[in-house]
């Protein structure tokens, strides 16, 4: 099949996704055009079945704001015809899935059918989708895909609340390749760099966005801390940096977290990190929780949107109500109590982890393309 993925290229879940579904794809066999305005930061591997088009902005200076949903569209048409695609996967539907039925409409006066598919990844739905100025245009394009998919049962819930939506949602969870994890973690882990004398190790990751409410990954750490001695490391960079730097003096934590910044593959931080934080406002899935516990690291998370689903209460780690930092904090003192209990809790992680491997979600995508195609 050839198939144009559709994807934010950056740091974000939604990008991960595309990229590793794509590469995924492409080893398979299938012919996959990644079209987006920058190379995708996962995209780190060679193959013949890849190709890559970049969507380039004008910067025509009459425009504040550069229309980047048109030109997406007249490349989603320029590739669909010139490489001949079978279909077209767009991930995230803000303006992802909108650009994709201008697309289909330009094609179709062409004699050319194309078929969307749309996958809902989170914000697009639960942040930005239902603000009143997108959710018509939202609305609009999802129903015009030809077919959906939600990352969670929880987004798929969300998305039939906020929007009228006349398509059936197929929940095709998010996934990673359980083998590529844990074979990096054997080979560069080394806790001793942050640990020396083998303090607890606690680990967030995410794009330091408000609703991932950091501020709660600093205070559980702080309550934590006053219990065992333990040190943080945080990988990401975004909005709330400068708000984070500031709470660490005022708890006078900062001696003990570390601030990687933006890291491409997280893996050889997470294999030397004994629990991960996650206290989100809203998580449609948590990717960066799947992660981490393919490196068979337990999670103490909220248990909003989709987070449930992914993290176990009692099992995987822990589930909280959102900023009930002092429920977090017991309950990663509970895992961090003793040796066997982390082990049990790591090994359980790792065991729900793979419940999420590529060899089983991959399959469901190939279903829904084989079925869409059949259809279209
Ligand atoms: O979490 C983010 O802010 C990034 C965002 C994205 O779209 O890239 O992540 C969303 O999609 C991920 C991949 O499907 C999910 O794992 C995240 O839970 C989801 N984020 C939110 O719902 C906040």
């Amino acid at each position: 099949m050839k198939i144009g993925i559709v994807c934010y290229p950056t740091f974000g879940g939604s990008g991960v996704v595309a990229t590793e579904l794509g590469k995924a794809l492409a080893l398979k066999g299938h012919q996959v055009h990644f079209i987006t305005y920058s190379q995708p930061v996962r995209l780190d591997f060679i193959s013949g079945n890849i190709f890559y088009h970049e969507v380039s902005v004008s910067d025509y200076p009459l425009f504040d704001y550069q229309p980047y949903e048109l030109v997406l569209s007249s490349k989603l048409v320029d590739v669909v015809k010139y490489e001949k695609l079978d279909l077209l996967h767009v991930h995230y539907a803000i303006p992802h899935a909108s650009a994709a039925y201008m697309a289909k409409q330009i094609l179709a006066k062409e004699g050319i059918n194309i078929p969307v598919i749309t996958t809902l990844h989170g914000t697009d739905i639960t942040l930005l989708g239902k603000d009143p100025s997108f959710e018509p245009v939202i609305t609009f394009a999802i129903n015009q895909s030809d077919a959906v998919t939600a990352v969670s049962d929880s987004l798929k819930q969300d998305t039939l609340k906020y929007f009228k939506i006349e398509k059936p949602i197929h929940v095709i969870p998010n996934f990673i390749c359980v083998d590529d994890y844990i074979q990096q973690s054997k080979s560069e882990c080394d806790k001793k760099q942050f640990a020396p004398y083998g303090e607890r190790i606690l680990i967030h990751v995410s794009n330091f966005r408000k609703v991932k409410r950091i501020d709660d990954v600093l205070r559980v750490f702080e309550k934590v801390r006053k219990k065992y001695s333990s040190k943080l490391i945080l990988v990401g960079d975004g909005p709330e940096r400068a708000n984070i730097e500031k709470l660490c003096r005022e708890l006078d934590t900062c001696n003990d977290i570390r601030s990687m910044g933006k890291i491409t593959d997280p893996t050889p931080l997470l294999c030397v990190a004994d629990l991960f934080l996650l206290p989100s406002e809203t998580e449609s899935f948590g990717l960066a929780a799947l992660e981490a516990m393919a490196c068979k690291v337990p999670v103490i998370s909220t248990n909003t949107g989709g987070l449930p689903e992914v993290n176990i209460n009692g099992i995987t780690g822990y589930t909280s109500n959102v900023g009930d930092v002092d429920d977090m904090a017991n309950n990663a003192l509970k895992i961090l109590n003793d040796d066997a209990t982390l082990y049990k809790f790591k090994e359980q992680a790792y065991e729900q982890a793979k419940k999420y491997d590529l060899g089983e979600v991959l399959p469901l995508y190939e279903k829904l393309y084989a079925e869409t195609l059949k259809q279209a």
